[in-house]
Order: C-alpha cells, then structure tokens, then sequence
C-alpha cells in the first residue's frame, strides 16, 4: 500500500481489515488533527440520522478523517465540512475516475447509470470534542447485482477509469487536504475559498422541488434556491416564504 504515505495535512494512515465504524473509532482514539482510519470491510457503518452504510468488503472505500479547524473558524461555519467533503470528493472523482457527480444535499453522491441519479457515496460528519469526524463511503467496484439498497450506484457502473481504491483514496485525500485548507485559511468563509460556489456548481438539489420533513413533524415545500452562509439548504416555499433548512431534516427530491 506504497500509495498510502502520511504526508501534508495528514499526520498518519491506518488501514484494518474490519471493523464496525470507522468513525466511532478514530473519534474514540483522540488522536491529532489530519489522522485517517480506512477499513476494508464495516460491519456497522453509520450514516446520518441513525441510518446505516451498507456495502461488502473491499467493494469500496470506508474510511475517516480527523479534522480541528480551531477557534479560527467560527462554530456556525462547521456545518460546512460535510459540503466540502462532497466537493473534494467530486473533484477527485473527476480528475482520477473521469465520473461526474452531483452532490444531492446534504451529504451524497450521486452518479448517473442510465438516465437514473444514483447513490454512489455518502458523508458522515460528526463532532468529537473540538474536532470533526468527517468519514467517506463510496461505492468503487459494486456491479448491478451486489448494489446493498436499489438506490445505489457506484463508480464501476458509472464507467470508472480506475477502480483501485488506493489510487481513488489518494486523489480524494489530497483534494479534501487542499479544500479544507483553503476554507480554514480564510477562517471558514465559504464564498472566499469559493467552496460555496464549487458546492452550488456541483449540487443536484438546487432549482429542484424538493420536499422537507422537520424535526417537529411539520413539512415544508418548495423549490431549493440557495445554500446560506451556514451551509443550510434555503427554500422558496410554495407559501411565498423563504426558509432555510438544516442537515437534521430530512430532505427529498422531488421530480
Ligand atoms: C450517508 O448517510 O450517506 C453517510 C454514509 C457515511 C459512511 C461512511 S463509511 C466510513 C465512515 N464510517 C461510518 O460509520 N460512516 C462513514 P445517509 O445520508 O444517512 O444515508 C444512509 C442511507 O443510504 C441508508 O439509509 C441507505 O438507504 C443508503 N445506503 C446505505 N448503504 C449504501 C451504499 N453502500 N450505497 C448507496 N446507498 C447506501
């Protein structure tokens, strides 16, 4: 695994054959800031909301980063790190797999196979005392019939260049280490480091009708018009009100 050097921001590699989450455990191992943990196979990975990340192993990538933006970067502008995850992964994609993707907001990767959006990745970003958890799935070699959820796709079906997962985690490392240092150096502005415009370029939800569920039981809909300076999803709601949303509520994409 001569591709996978520590180097730049990231401080050490750990690879393990199993594990459950990726993203419990490096949260659980208190180590420095730019520390990545990659599994071959998770028997629990985590998604948003109590949900799940499905996928057999080494059929992809499963790993997490440690990340401390430090009091240089003002909380509120956190939720960020999810958005600039699913741009330096879309950017790698690019350039290293020749796969175009859409980052469905909040935290997914989408793919087109025949005229479909499909899953192909997924971000879990969490907090863990003053750092951030930010953990990748992505779906490398998966053929139609191993897809884990009908909604998936993967980087194989999307007529990927290179399935070697070393080379595709290497590229999605150093683009993630230029984003996040880019946005911290400006003190987490995302229109200064142009991640709010990357993330607007790249983004599937916007200009759709999209459906969203809050936390209190109520719904809003509208068409998804803007992401604000938090990284929330801002509506144009049917009622003639704009609202932004947060990553807690659940948002559908409506055709
Ligand atoms: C996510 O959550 O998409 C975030 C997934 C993050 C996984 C990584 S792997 C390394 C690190 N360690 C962890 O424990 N987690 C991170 P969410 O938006 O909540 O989507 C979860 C939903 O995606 C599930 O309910 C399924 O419907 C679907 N799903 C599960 N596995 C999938 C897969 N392999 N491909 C596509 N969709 C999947």
């Amino acid at each position: 695994r001569a591709l996978l050097r520590p180097g730049g921001l990231w401080t050490s590699l750990e690879v393990v054959a199993n594990t459950g989450s990726t993203n419990t455990d490096l949260a659980a191992a208190r180590g420095e800031e730019g520390a990545v943990l990659i599994a071959e196979e998770q028997s629990a990975g985590r998604g948003r909301l109590d949900r799940s990340w499905t996928a057999p192993a080494r059929s992809g990538l499963f790993f997490s980063v440690r990340l401390t933006p430090g009091p240089a970067v003002p909380a509120e502008r956190w939720g960020w790190l999810p958005l600039l995850a699913g741009v330096a992964t879309a950017t790698a994609l690019s350039r290293t797999a020749g796969v175009d993707t859409a980052l469905k907001w909040p935290n997914d990767l989408l793919v087109h196979i025949g005229g479909e959006e499909r899953k192909a990745g997924g971000i879990l970003a969490e907090l863990s005392g003053d750092s951030a958890i930010v953990g990748i799935g992505l779906n490398v070699s998966l053929r139609a019939g191993e897809l884990p959820v009908p909604t998936a796709g993967s980087l194989a079906l999307a007529g990927a260049r290179t399935l070697d997962r070393d080379i595709l985690l290497r590229s999605v490392l150093r683009s993630l280490a230029e984003w996040y240092q880019q946005w911290r150096a400006v003190g987490g502005d995302p229109a200064a480091c142009r991640l709010q415009e990357a993330y607007a370029a790249g983004c599937a939800t916007l200009g759709r009708r999209v459906r969203a569920e809050l936390p209190g039981g109520d719904e809003l809909t509208g068409e998804a018009v803007a992401l604000d300076g938090d990284g929330r999803l801002v509506l144009a709601t049917d009622e003639g009100a704009r609202r932004p949303v947060g990553a807690g509520d659940i948002v559908h994409l409506r055709p």
